[in-house]
Protein backbone atom coordinates (compact mmCIF):
# COMPACT_ATOMS: atom_id res chain seq x y z
CA UNK A 1 0.00 0.00 0.00
CA UNK A 2 3.12 2.50 -0.47
CA UNK A 3 0.83 4.53 -3.04
CA UNK A 4 -1.91 5.09 -0.64
CA UNK A 5 -1.81 7.04 2.57
CA UNK A 6 -3.47 5.79 5.95
CA UNK A 7 -5.23 8.30 7.49
CA UNK A 8 -5.54 7.99 11.42
CA UNK A 9 -7.48 10.55 13.36
CA UNK A 10 -7.53 11.39 16.76
CA UNK A 11 -9.80 13.95 17.80
CA UNK A 12 -10.03 14.17 21.57
CA UNK A 13 -6.93 12.98 23.50
CA UNK A 14 -6.95 13.31 27.20
CA UNK A 15 -4.66 17.15 27.38
CA UNK A 16 -6.97 19.66 26.36
CA UNK A 17 -10.25 21.60 28.26
CA UNK A 18 -13.51 21.27 26.52
CA UNK A 19 -13.52 24.63 27.82
CA UNK A 20 -10.17 25.88 26.06
CA UNK A 21 -11.54 24.30 22.55
CA UNK A 22 -15.13 23.99 22.25
CA UNK A 23 -15.08 21.71 19.22
CA UNK A 24 -13.19 19.38 20.83
CA UNK A 25 -15.67 16.07 21.01
CA UNK A 26 -16.04 15.14 24.84
CA UNK A 27 -19.54 13.32 24.86
CA UNK A 28 -20.08 9.70 23.01
CA UNK A 29 -22.88 12.15 20.71
CA UNK A 30 -20.08 14.24 19.82
CA UNK A 31 -17.76 11.69 19.01
CA UNK A 32 -19.84 9.40 17.04
CA UNK A 33 -20.67 12.51 15.02
CA UNK A 34 -16.81 13.25 14.62
CA UNK A 35 -15.88 10.03 13.14
CA UNK A 36 -18.43 10.06 10.86
CA UNK A 37 -17.29 13.40 9.52
CA UNK A 38 -13.84 12.10 9.76
CA UNK A 39 -14.68 8.74 7.88
CA UNK A 40 -16.25 10.85 5.17
CA UNK A 41 -13.38 13.03 4.85
CA UNK A 42 -10.81 10.31 4.36
CA UNK A 43 -9.92 8.61 7.53
CA UNK A 44 -9.83 4.74 8.25
CA UNK A 45 -8.68 5.05 11.80
CA UNK A 46 -9.91 7.00 14.58
CA UNK A 47 -7.41 6.72 17.92
CA UNK A 48 -9.79 7.12 21.00
CA UNK A 49 -9.78 8.88 24.66
CA UNK A 50 -12.81 9.45 26.43
CA UNK A 51 -14.38 11.56 28.66
CA UNK A 52 -16.79 11.28 31.33
CA UNK A 53 -19.68 13.87 32.19
CA UNK A 54 -17.76 16.43 33.59
CA UNK A 55 -14.99 16.16 30.42
CA UNK A 56 -12.35 14.80 32.25
CA UNK A 57 -10.32 12.30 30.81
CA UNK A 58 -11.56 8.47 31.87
CA UNK A 59 -10.78 4.98 30.97
CA UNK A 60 -14.00 3.85 32.63
CA UNK A 61 -13.95 0.25 30.96
CA UNK A 62 -18.47 0.56 30.83
CA UNK A 63 -17.72 3.68 28.46
CA UNK A 64 -15.24 2.14 27.05
CA UNK A 65 -17.17 -0.72 25.66
CA UNK A 66 -19.86 1.39 25.03
CA UNK A 67 -17.62 3.75 22.89
CA UNK A 68 -16.18 0.94 20.95
CA UNK A 69 -19.93 -0.50 20.17
CA UNK A 70 -21.08 2.94 19.45
CA UNK A 71 -18.10 3.70 16.87
CA UNK A 72 -18.87 0.69 14.95
CA UNK A 73 -22.47 0.86 14.43
CA UNK A 74 -22.24 4.28 13.30
CA UNK A 75 -19.22 3.96 11.07
CA UNK A 76 -16.62 1.73 9.75
CA UNK A 77 -13.55 2.76 11.07
CA UNK A 78 -11.22 0.76 12.60
CA UNK A 79 -11.34 1.80 16.52
CA UNK A 80 -8.09 2.01 18.08
CA UNK A 81 -8.10 2.71 22.08
CA UNK A 82 -5.60 4.82 23.51
CA UNK A 83 -4.17 2.64 26.27
CA UNK A 84 -2.17 5.86 27.28
CA UNK A 85 -4.75 8.04 28.91
CA UNK A 86 -3.66 10.71 31.06
CA UNK A 87 -0.59 10.99 32.84
CA UNK A 88 -1.90 10.35 35.95
CA UNK A 89 -3.74 6.91 34.62
CA UNK A 90 -2.51 3.67 36.94
CA UNK A 91 -1.10 0.84 35.13
CA UNK A 92 -4.04 -1.16 35.74
CA UNK A 93 -6.59 0.90 34.40
CA UNK A 94 -4.52 1.40 30.93
CA UNK A 95 -3.81 -2.22 31.15
CA UNK A 96 -7.66 -3.02 31.86
CA UNK A 97 -8.61 -1.22 28.27
CA UNK A 98 -8.15 -3.79 26.26
CA UNK A 99 -11.12 -5.79 27.88
CA UNK A 100 -13.70 -3.16 25.96
CA UNK A 101 -12.33 -5.45 22.98
CA UNK A 102 -11.32 -2.71 20.36
CA UNK A 103 -10.14 -3.67 17.03
CA UNK A 104 -5.98 -1.47 18.27
CA UNK A 105 -4.86 0.03 21.00
CA UNK A 106 -1.85 2.19 21.57
CA UNK A 107 1.56 0.83 22.96
CA UNK A 108 4.26 3.72 23.88
CA UNK A 109 7.59 2.09 23.95
CA UNK A 110 9.09 3.85 26.79
CA UNK A 111 8.84 6.74 29.41
CA UNK A 112 9.21 10.01 28.10
CA UNK A 113 8.93 13.83 29.51
CA UNK A 114 5.47 15.60 28.53
CA UNK A 115 5.63 19.03 28.80
CA UNK A 116 5.75 19.91 32.66
CA UNK A 117 4.11 16.00 33.02
CA UNK A 118 6.40 12.79 32.82
CA UNK A 119 4.38 9.53 30.71
CA UNK A 120 5.26 6.65 32.30
CA UNK A 121 6.15 3.40 30.61
CA UNK A 122 8.42 1.44 32.27
CA UNK A 123 9.64 -2.03 30.09
CA UNK A 124 7.44 -3.90 32.67
CA UNK A 125 4.48 -2.37 31.74
CA UNK A 126 5.47 -2.56 27.86
CA UNK A 127 5.77 -6.22 27.99
CA UNK A 128 2.66 -6.93 29.98
CA UNK A 129 0.92 -4.37 27.76
CA UNK A 130 2.03 -6.43 24.48
CA UNK A 131 1.46 -9.88 26.07
CA UNK A 132 -2.17 -8.48 26.52
CA UNK A 133 -2.75 -7.53 23.04
CA UNK A 134 -1.12 -10.97 21.60
CA UNK A 135 -3.49 -12.75 23.82
CA UNK A 136 -6.65 -10.89 22.69
CA UNK A 137 -6.05 -10.59 19.85
CA UNK A 138 -5.68 -7.26 19.26
CA UNK A 139 -3.29 -5.08 17.36
CA UNK A 140 -0.98 -2.37 18.90
CA UNK A 141 0.37 0.10 16.97
CA UNK A 142 3.81 0.98 18.66
CA UNK A 143 4.18 5.21 19.38
CA UNK A 144 7.21 6.70 19.56
CA UNK A 145 8.34 9.67 21.26
CA UNK A 146 11.84 9.21 20.89
CA UNK A 147 14.77 7.60 19.44
CA UNK A 148 15.35 5.47 22.29
CA UNK A 149 11.63 4.60 21.98
CA UNK A 150 12.40 3.14 18.35
CA UNK A 151 15.41 1.02 20.14
CA UNK A 152 12.87 -0.27 22.84
CA UNK A 153 10.12 -1.53 20.26
CA UNK A 154 13.41 -3.44 18.30
CA UNK A 155 14.00 -5.07 21.82
CA UNK A 156 10.46 -5.72 22.61
CA UNK A 157 9.89 -7.73 19.20
CA UNK A 158 12.92 -9.34 19.90
CA UNK A 159 12.37 -10.91 23.27
CA UNK A 160 8.31 -11.21 22.61
CA UNK A 161 7.79 -11.74 19.10
CA UNK A 162 5.36 -10.26 16.07
CA UNK A 163 2.20 -8.56 17.42
CA UNK A 164 -1.29 -10.29 16.36
CA UNK A 165 -1.71 -10.02 12.54
CA UNK A 166 2.10 -10.05 11.80
CA UNK A 167 2.76 -6.48 11.16
CA UNK A 168 4.32 -4.09 12.55
CA UNK A 169 2.54 -0.44 12.65
CA UNK A 170 3.97 2.48 14.04
CA UNK A 171 3.21 6.18 15.51
CA UNK A 172 5.89 8.88 15.20
CA UNK A 173 4.15 11.41 17.70
CA UNK A 174 6.81 14.68 16.94
CA UNK A 175 7.24 17.42 18.72
CA UNK A 176 6.34 17.02 22.35
CA UNK A 177 8.11 19.02 24.34
CA UNK A 178 10.41 16.00 26.52
CA UNK A 179 10.50 13.82 23.31
CA UNK A 180 11.59 14.12 19.74
CA UNK A 181 11.36 16.94 17.70
CA UNK A 182 8.79 17.39 14.80
CA UNK A 183 11.44 17.88 11.96
CA UNK A 184 12.47 16.32 8.97
CA UNK A 185 15.71 14.88 9.92
CA UNK A 186 14.69 14.10 13.28
CA UNK A 187 12.06 11.94 11.48
CA UNK A 188 14.15 10.23 9.05
CA UNK A 189 16.51 9.43 11.75
CA UNK A 190 13.77 7.42 13.70
CA UNK A 191 12.34 6.04 10.28
CA UNK A 192 15.49 4.51 9.52
CA UNK A 193 15.87 2.50 12.87
CA UNK A 194 12.43 1.39 12.65
CA UNK A 195 12.39 -2.76 12.40
CA UNK A 196 12.47 -3.99 8.79
CA UNK A 197 9.11 -4.03 7.30
CA UNK A 198 7.49 -1.73 9.50
CA UNK A 199 5.21 0.63 8.29
CA UNK A 200 4.60 4.22 9.71
CA UNK A 201 3.04 7.20 10.69
CA UNK A 202 3.73 10.54 11.81
CA UNK A 203 2.11 13.02 13.46
CA UNK A 204 3.24 16.43 14.48
CA UNK A 205 2.44 18.27 17.94
CA UNK A 206 1.01 21.89 17.65
CA UNK A 207 2.47 23.93 15.28
CA UNK A 208 4.82 21.02 13.92
CA UNK A 209 1.16 19.36 12.77
CA UNK A 210 2.46 20.74 8.77
CA UNK A 211 5.96 20.31 8.64
CA UNK A 212 5.72 16.61 9.63
CA UNK A 213 2.64 15.49 7.33
CA UNK A 214 5.15 16.92 4.37
CA UNK A 215 8.09 15.09 5.92
CA UNK A 216 5.68 11.81 6.51
CA UNK A 217 4.59 11.98 2.60
CA UNK A 218 7.96 12.62 1.25
CA UNK A 219 9.32 9.51 3.27
CA UNK A 220 6.63 7.26 2.47
CA UNK A 221 4.58 7.33 5.51
CA UNK A 222 1.46 7.43 6.85
CA UNK A 223 -0.34 10.62 8.40
CA UNK A 224 -2.04 10.67 11.97
CA UNK A 225 -3.88 14.46 13.06
CA UNK A 226 -6.55 15.71 15.06
CA UNK A 227 -7.65 17.82 18.23
CA UNK A 228 -5.55 15.53 20.07
CA UNK A 229 -2.14 17.03 18.90
CA UNK A 230 -3.12 20.35 16.84
CA UNK A 231 -5.71 22.97 17.89
CA UNK A 232 -4.25 25.63 15.47
CA UNK A 233 -5.31 25.42 11.60
CA UNK A 234 -3.02 27.87 10.62
CA UNK A 235 -1.47 30.95 12.42
CA UNK A 236 -4.51 32.58 14.26
CA UNK A 237 -7.16 29.82 13.56
CA UNK A 238 -8.06 27.71 16.06
CA UNK A 239 -9.30 24.36 14.65
CA UNK A 240 -12.88 24.35 14.11
CA UNK A 241 -13.37 20.40 14.05
CA UNK A 242 -11.83 17.42 13.71
CA UNK A 243 -12.97 16.87 10.20
CA UNK A 244 -11.25 20.15 8.73
CA UNK A 245 -7.48 18.76 9.56
CA UNK A 246 -8.68 15.05 7.94
CA UNK A 247 -10.13 17.20 4.72
CA UNK A 248 -6.44 18.77 4.63
CA UNK A 249 -4.50 15.95 5.49
CA UNK A 250 -6.56 13.81 2.54
CA UNK A 251 -5.99 16.35 0.45
CA UNK A 252 -1.91 16.81 0.67
CA UNK A 253 -2.35 13.00 0.65
CA UNK A 254 -4.15 13.23 -2.92
CA UNK A 255 -2.18 16.16 -3.94
CA UNK A 256 1.16 13.88 -3.66
CA UNK A 257 0.14 10.38 -5.50
CA UNK A 258 -0.68 8.89 -2.58
CA UNK A 259 -4.70 8.84 -1.80
CA UNK A 260 -6.80 7.34 1.51
CA UNK A 261 -6.83 4.27 2.08
CA UNK A 262 -10.58 3.65 3.35
CA UNK A 263 -11.23 1.45 6.28
CA UNK A 264 -11.59 -2.06 4.39
CA UNK A 265 -8.25 -1.71 2.91
CA UNK A 266 -6.78 -0.45 5.83
CA UNK A 267 -7.44 -3.35 8.09
CA UNK A 268 -6.10 -5.52 5.44
CA UNK A 269 -3.31 -3.58 5.39
CA UNK A 270 -2.93 -3.14 9.60
CA UNK A 271 -3.58 -7.10 9.81
CA UNK A 272 -6.81 -6.39 11.83
CA UNK A 273 -9.74 -8.86 11.54
CA UNK A 274 -12.17 -7.85 8.50
N1 LIG B 1 -2.20 11.38 26.74
C1 LIG B 1 -0.81 11.02 26.73
C2 LIG B 1 -0.28 11.03 28.12
C3 LIG B 1 -1.64 7.25 23.77
O1 LIG B 1 -2.77 7.62 23.51
O2 LIG B 1 -1.32 6.08 23.82
C4 LIG B 1 -0.59 9.69 26.13
C5 LIG B 1 -1.12 9.45 24.78
C6 LIG B 1 -0.58 8.27 24.08
O3 LIG B 1 -2.00 10.13 24.28
ZN1 LIG C 1 -3.54 9.40 22.55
Amino acid sequence: MGAMTLITVAPTGAETAKADAPALPVTLEELVQTAKECEAAGAAVIHVHIRDDAARPTLDLARLRDTVQALREATGLIVQLSTGGAVTDPYEDRLRVLEAAPDGCSLTCGTVNFGDDVFMNPWSFMVELYRRTQELEIVPEFELFDLGQVAALNRLLDKHGAPYGGHVHCDLVMGVPGGMPGDTRSLVAAVEALPAGASWSATGVGRTSLPVMYAALSAGGHLRVGMEDTLTYAKGKPVRSNAELVERAAAVARFAQRPPLDPSEAREFLGIKP
